[in-house]
């Protein structure tokens, strides 16, 4: 999990307590920093009806530890502030990008175009503000710091926190950076002077949910992960679904559909980070081809690391099977003989999907 308790025996602090630790967001790397009281976040109740509705599909997580996420008091008892920061991982202008050449790679979601894991870079940077913010406070204080993993609701906090507003896409939009932003933050004892919370900006848009090849976004602010590309690529660790499959189109690792469509993103900002930068892919079929240990060098350090080779190759095979041509062929009947049975089966799918195909057969699903 990436989280860290951190205290703090020291007791210095001059200036107001709030803009010095905004300051120390700032200087850490942060780009977006706001901050919020300790209750229950909004949308509490949605949140509830999310789980009810199943919406979060194998995510058993999502729900094994609901009280906490609506209850930050619930992880870190005396808690009374919640600093919410935000970092920017725009590295390529949406607008004149997704470089049609690109896309023969498959599509990759921007969040793991670089060769490290955001949870990794974010940590880094919370858990020195986490060490500043105990510094500030004085030998009482005690801070938590997460980043993505934790029982926390970042969203509908970081909304309150007025460092952006949940989109109808259910993504955090900064009305200075559009959609590409990682959220995290730091739990503290400290009473901090909290910020105006954000309002919503969508209006009458609704490009992200008309533009989901899966039609995930069933009504506005609500997303029903079992169809979201991203979960089926990344979260379902079994077999796709297959009347999901040609869906999928050339996701071979989540899916930004709905945030690149969103108008706020003509205020996004070109992000300087080098870890988050998009590194060179080999072609589709040759990741076929790659042992646990290729892969692992390959990949070690990036998001894509987590659904391990197996979980990576199904998507391989599935979109091969709706993008490829008699040229995967070789590679996807080589994957037959693969030791994962998970892959097996997907290139077997691919396998028809492209045959049929090319012999102008409608496939059954
Ligand atoms: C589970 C999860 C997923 C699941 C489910 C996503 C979902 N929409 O719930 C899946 C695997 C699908 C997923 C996908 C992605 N994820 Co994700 N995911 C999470 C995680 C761990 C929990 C989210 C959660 O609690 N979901 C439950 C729903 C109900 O909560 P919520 O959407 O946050 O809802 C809040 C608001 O939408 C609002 N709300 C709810 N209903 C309503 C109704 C109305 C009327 C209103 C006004 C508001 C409102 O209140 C809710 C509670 O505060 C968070 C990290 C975290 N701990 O929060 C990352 C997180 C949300 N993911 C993140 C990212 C980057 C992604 C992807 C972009 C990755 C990708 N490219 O493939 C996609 C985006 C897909 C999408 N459209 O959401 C970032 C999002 C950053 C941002 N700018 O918002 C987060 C915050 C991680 C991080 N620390 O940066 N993710």
């Amino acid at each position: 999990m990436k989280s860290s308790a951190s205290t703090s025996s020291k007791r210095h602090c001059s200036g107001t307590l709030a803009l010095q630790i905004k300051e120390k967001a700032r200087a850490v790397g942060f780009d977006l920093v706001g901050i919020t009281g300790a209750q229950s976040p909004q949308h509490t109740h949605e949140f509830q009806q999310w789980l009810a509705s199943g919406f979060h599909g194998e995510m058993g997580y999502m729900a094994k530890n609901a009280e906490k996420r609506v209850d930050p008091s619930k992880i870190l008892a005396d808690v009374r502030s919640v600093v919410v920061v935000g970092l920017n991982y725009n590295t390529e202008d949406p607008g004149s990008s997704l470089l049609p050449t690109k896309r023969e790679e498959g599509g990759i979601a921007r969040y793991a175009w670089g060769a490290r894991d955001y949870h990794d870079v974010l940590s880094e940077k919370l858990r020195q503000l986490a060490s500043a913010i105990d510094e500030c406070g004085g030998p009482e204080t005690r801070s938590l710091w997460y980043v993505d993993t934790g029982p926390i609701l970042e969203r509908g906090l970081a909304q309150r926190a007025g460092i952006g507003f949940v989109g109808k896409h259910t993504n955090l939009i900064s009305r200075q950076l559009g959609n590409w932003i990682f959220v995290g933050e730091v739990l503290t004892n400290l009473e901090l002077p909290p910020d105006e919370p954000a309002r919503e900006y969508c209006g009458a848009c609704q490009r992200c949910a008309d533009v989901c090849p899966t039609r995930a976004i069933v009504a506005p602010h609500q997303l029903d992960a079992r169809l979201c590309i991203s979960y089926l690529t990344i979260e379902l660790k079994g077999a796709i679904p297959v009347e999901l499959r040609s869906l999928i189109g050339d996701h071979v690792f989540g899916c930004d559909d709905c945030l690149e469509v969103c108008p706020w993103n003509r205020f996004a900002k070109l992000s300087p980070a080098r870890e988050f930068q998009r590194r060179e892919m080999p072609p589709l079929t040759e990741f076929l081809s790659w042992d646990e240990q290729r892969f692992r060098d390959f990949f070690r350090d990036t998001p894509i690391f987590r659904i391990k080779r197996h979980g990576f190759l199904r998507n391989v095979c599935v979109v091969l099977g709706n993008t490829g041509d008699a040229s995967a062929l070789p590679a996807l009947e080589r994957a037959l003989a693969d030791p994962e049975p998970l892959v097996r089966e997907h290139a077997a799918w691919a396998i028809d999907q492209i045959q049929s195909r090319s012999l102008g057969i409608k496939s059954a699903v």
